[in-house]
């Protein structure tokens, strides 16, 4: 197998692209796509300060990476969620990456900010740990964002996640979620009081598969955290991934046109203002935004 750019020996394949790479030319056909996805979606321009959401793991601290390597001003933002040990060696392998790289990073702890981790979060609120947790890193991200005056958000979301996130949302009709899934979450002002609100939320990462982001970290050698959360077991999102990718090896490309073309041509026939996120306000307390009256850090 020959490198389809220089004829070198090909260390990965990529079915749906018909291509194969060595290892300099697939870190460039990474790069590449990251930074078309950041250009052609007018994610951020090159000046602009940007917030990389870090959890630790190999999408995360390989997006911050490629990032850094566009020479994007790229600071990164872990959220330690204090569950046990797993969150640890999720803070530690995130300082590490920073250390190594000279990189800004913001750690912001659930424990010194709300005295409580989402363990504790979710027990309080009666609600499934994932949901406490996907509130709670929701709302710190956009608090912190704006206390450090970033205008726009990145976060690691693959192709894989968001094919499979859609996949659940179309099984089970959860139009309500659909304006999640663009690749690029405009900014907006609270629609009653026009103050402040959400900042602007992008995903670089969704044209690339898991597999590639996965080879893209072990190839340059990035530490991350393989050990999945604690929580994560059982959960849905893994059962459509595997779905998916069980498609994905008898037709290849159907992951991306499945996620794609419905992103393109559907979602915005059901949503004129798709790319927007709806049906929020902003919390009576703390001013951040909420789905109800009061946000889920006060709540
Ligand atoms: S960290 Fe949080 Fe995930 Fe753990 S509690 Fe669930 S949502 S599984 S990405």
């Amino acid at each position: 197998m020959k490198c389809r750019r220089c004829r070198a020996k090909a260390v990965i394949k990529i079915e749906r692209h018909h291509s194969a790479f060595c290892k300099a030319c697939f870190n460039e056909h990474i790069l590449k796509q990251v930074e078309r996805a950041v250009k052609k979606d007018g994610m951020f321009d090159r000046d602009d300060p940007v917030l990389v959401a870090v959890s630790g793991g190999k999408d995360s601290l390989a997006l911050w990476d490629v990032l850094l390597n566009l020479g994007h001003r790229a600071t990164g933002l872990h959220v330690a969620l204090g569950i046990g040990g797993y969150s640890d060696a999720s803070r530690e392998k995130t300082e590490r990456f920073a250390s190594a790289r000279g990189a800004k990073l913001i750690v912001h702890h659930l424990r010194e900010s709300l005295g409580v981790g989402v363990p504790e979060i979710a027990e309080k609120s009666s609600r499934p740990p994932c949901s406490a947790c996907g509130t709670i890193k929701r709302y710190s991200f956009n608090q912190i964002a704006r206390q450090y005056g970033f205008s726009v958000l990145a976060t690691g979301h693959n192709l894989d996640d968001e094919a499979a996130r859609l996949l659940g949302n179309v099984l089970h009709w959860q139009e309500e979620y659909l304006d999640k899934q663009f690749a690029v979450l405009q900014a907006a002002r609270d629609p009653v009081n026009g103050r402040g609100g959400l900042v602007k939320k992008v995903k670089p990462l969704y044209r690339l598969a898991e597999r590639e982001m996965a080879a893209y970290a072990v190839m340059n050698r990035i530490d991350y955290i393989v050990e999945e959360c604690p929580n994560a077991k059982g959960a849905k999102i893994l059962v459509y991934k595997e779905a998916l990718n069980r498609l994905e090896e008898e037709a290849p490309g159907t992951k991306q046109n499945f996620y794609l073309s419905i992103l393109k041509r559907w979602i915005p026939r059901l949503k004129p203002d798709s790319g927007v996120e709806e049906n929020w306000q902003s919390c009576r307390q703390c001013g951040q935004p909420t789905s109800t009256n009061a946000g889920a850090g006060c709540r």
